[in-house]
């Protein structure tokens, strides 16, 4: 019989592109949305896959909702990529942010252990968890200390930490994957990377002549979510529950990342670019590379997308998609 995975926040980046890997190694997927008063935007990433996933009204803040659908399901695997994901929105809704990223996992966590304990359970850890804390080797490791830097970063402390602590006071399979930033054509346009790129291809096509930023000088080791989500299914899967630093190793600069963009579109980055305070944030982390050397040797993964084809491919499908 196929597999049954459970997806937390489906309809998302990464929830779509784990969906279409599930599929293809067979597994019956389903997920929970949550309730939207416009329901037309809200499965676009999900249109069209064959199959389709089933998809369920479910919130984290619900717990009715996950026990009930948890119980009736039975899923082999839990995925849970349900969050309030934005770092800077996360110091005006602080407490939504704390809620679901914080006790919106115990919720899940409680859920799992009533109903189905004997599923595979993966949390989306961050690496702003790590805040501005950096090993002397200038990577940030499973054993970096974590000092996060913003209420997104402190609630997905809290994720982290609880799921570590069911794993070993219940002996469930609890695993985190703790992710580096991770792009794609599918990602929101208020991140840093496909608001500059959508912006970029806009200026180049006339329709716009300023791109407004915050901070050009934090650093961030970017890599592909299609590699990402292999790295999540890798872990769960791992015949032990434990944790994974999941990264490419590289770290450029967001002036570095729009730079790159700019070049392979002919734009002039003194002519286009300034920066807005209101997208400064109140504590910045600045600077992220990660040492993934643990899930490399134990697990096999590595990302097949470099810095430059990840850019290329998102600038691509802008390129397509305002010129349509
Ligand atoms: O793209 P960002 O908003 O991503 P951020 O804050 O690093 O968070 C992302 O990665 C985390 C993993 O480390 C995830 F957990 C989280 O859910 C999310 O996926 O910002 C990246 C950098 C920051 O330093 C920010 O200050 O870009 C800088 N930045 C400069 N100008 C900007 C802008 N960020 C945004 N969103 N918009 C700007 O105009």
């Amino acid at each position: 019989m196929d597999k049954k995975a459970f997806i937390t926040g489906i309809s998302g980046q990464d929830g779509s592109y784990l969906t279409e890997h599930l599929h293809s190694l067979g597994y019956e997927v389903h997920g929970i949305v949550r309730r939207s008063s416009v329901a037309e935007n809200q499965q676009t990433r999900l249109t069209g896959m064959t199959p389709p996933p089933t998809v369920y009204y479910g919130d984290l803040l619900d717990q009715s909702s996950l026990e009930r659908l948890l119980s009736e399901i039975q899923p082999d695997e839990i995925y849970n990529l349900a969050a309030q994901s934005h770092v800077r929105i996360s110091f005006d809704i602080p407490q939504f942010t704390a809620q679901t990223n914080a006790l919106g996992v115990l919720n899940l966590l409680e859920a799992y252990k009533h109903t189905c304990p004997n599923a595979k359970f993966y949390q989306a850890s961050s690496s702003e968890m790590f805040g501005n804390s950096v090993d002397n080797d200038g990577f940030q490791r499973e054993t970096t200390p974590m000092t996060p830097v913003s209420p997104y970063g402190c609630a997905k402390l809290y994720g982290y930490s609880i799921v570590r602590n069911y794993r070993r006071s219940y002996d469930l399979h609890a695993c985190n994957g703790i992710l580096f930033n991770h792009e794609s054509p599918r990602r929101g346009s208020n991140f840093v990377t496909n608001k500059v790129i959508k912006a970029a291809v806009e200026i180049k096509y006339g329709l716009r002549e300023v791109l407004e930023v915050g901070n050009l000088d934090s650093y961030r080791d970017w890599g592909h979510s299609k590699d990402y989500v292999k790295a999540m299914h890798m872990i769960l899967n791992h015949s032990v529950p434990d944790d994974f630093v999941v990264s490419t190793g590289e770290s450029h600069s967001v002036r570095q990342m729009i730079n790159v963009v700019f070049d392979k579109l002919n734009l002039d980055f003194d002519k286009h670019v300034v920066v807005n305070p209101k997208y400064i944030r109140p504590e910045e982390l600045k600077y992220l590379k990660g040492n993934s050397t643990k899930i490399r040797h134990t697990l096999g993964w590595y990302p097949e997308y470099s810095f430059e084809d990840l850019l290329y491919e998102m600038i691509e499908f802008w390129e397509s998609t305002l010129t349509r």
